[in-house]
């Protein structure tokens, strides 16, 4: 077992287990990667803050799930739109839909915002695109691994105000991940708990009996700053923008240096969880804005954290 009773997330004692300086160049901070298994490995596809400033991607490699590798270079990310160059690319969240991996990710424009951008590859060496599918500012883009009543399914989180406003979850729909609609709330933010500022989708929506785990980040603001934590919450099988229970406190929460300290102070946020066979879930999350840690839970114990999760149980 992984985890303690409350369902918290422990820590790998090799954390941070992925720094800057693990990569072959000058980079200054690396963060919230996206995360799966393929061919026998396990692939970090890492938000890298370069030396001349904005965000890429680059991949990292492991067999045992603590020791990685950088590749040699950055992902050959495809060239942008001609109607929307994109600057930066950040926290991509990579969903295996049968044989094809989607990144959905935010990719920034310097003068227009954030929009969710979707990116697909079957290889992890060429990618292609796919659709830029918010018409307006929106972070934290989550595809849903099945289709549901018929239609792809994504967390989101549009967002009107400046990086201290207010934002909720919402979820949308697609037929073909280049239209979206019937966009509506699934999750707002609770006063008086670590998630009462704003919330967003976190991993990939893992499934469990009757329902979906959705693991999720909460910010809490204090006089000194935010802070981000993670969080879960069980959404309905067919329905899934109903929550049917959510933990009331955080399932990680920024208490090391490495978590308090960085390019921004106490930060933990997640692109990711992925089962292993023993129930067994790793999460590979960003530390304050600036390196990677590992930690992992057992997945009951984490729906158990969940008011009213144990029905849920695997
Ligand atoms: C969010 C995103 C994340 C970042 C977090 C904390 O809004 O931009 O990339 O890790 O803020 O700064």
């Amino acid at each position: 077992m992984k985890s303690n009773m409350e369902g918290m997330f422990v820590r790998n004692s090799a954390n941070p287990i992925l720094t800057a300086e693990d990569l072959p160049c000058k980079a200054f901070f690396i963060l919230n990667p996206g995360a799966v298994k393929f061919k026998g490995e396990y692939l970090l596809l890492v938000d890298v803050f370069h030396s001349e400033g904005g965000i890429i991607f680059w991949l990292a490699r492991s067999r045992d799930g603590v020791n990685f590798n950088f590749d040699p270079a950055p992902v050959k990310w495809p060239e942008s739109y001609t109607w929307w160059k994109e600057n930066g690319v950040y926290d991509p969240r990579i969903t295996q839909v049968e044989d094809e991996y989607f990144i959905m990710y935010g990719s920034h424009n310097n003068a227009l915002g954030t929009r969710l951008g979707i990116v697909k590859t079957r290889d992890f060496e060429n990618f292609e695109r796919v659709s830029i599918c918010s018409e307006i500012n929106n972070r934290n883009g989550v595809l849903f691994p099945e289709k549901i009543n018929g239609l792809y399914c994504r967390l989101d989180r549009p967002f009107g105000g400046g990086e201290h406003s207010p934002c909720d979850m919402w979820m949308s729909f697609s037929p073909d991940l280049i239209y979206w609609g019937e966009s509506r709330p699934v999750m707002t933010t609770r006063p008086a708990h670590w998630d009462h500022l704003k919330l967003g989708g976190g991993a990939v929506p893992i499934r469990i009996n009757g329902g979906w785990l959705c693991i999720y980040h909460g910010v809490a603001e204090c006089c000194s700053g935010s802070i981000y934590s993670i969080f879960a919450a069980i959404l309905d099988e067919k329905e899934p923008w109903k929550v049917l229970a959510r933990s009331k406190y955080p399932l990680l929460f920024p208490e090391t240096p490495y978590e308090r300290s960085g390019r921004v102070t106490n930060v933990v946020f997640t692109c990711n969880a992925l089962l292993e066979n023993d129930g067994t879930l790793k999460m590979y999350y960003g530390a304050a804005d600036a390196c990677i840690g590992l930690a992992e839970a057992n997945i009951n114990d984490v729906i158990k954290a969940c008011d009213s999760g144990y029905r849920f149980m695997l």
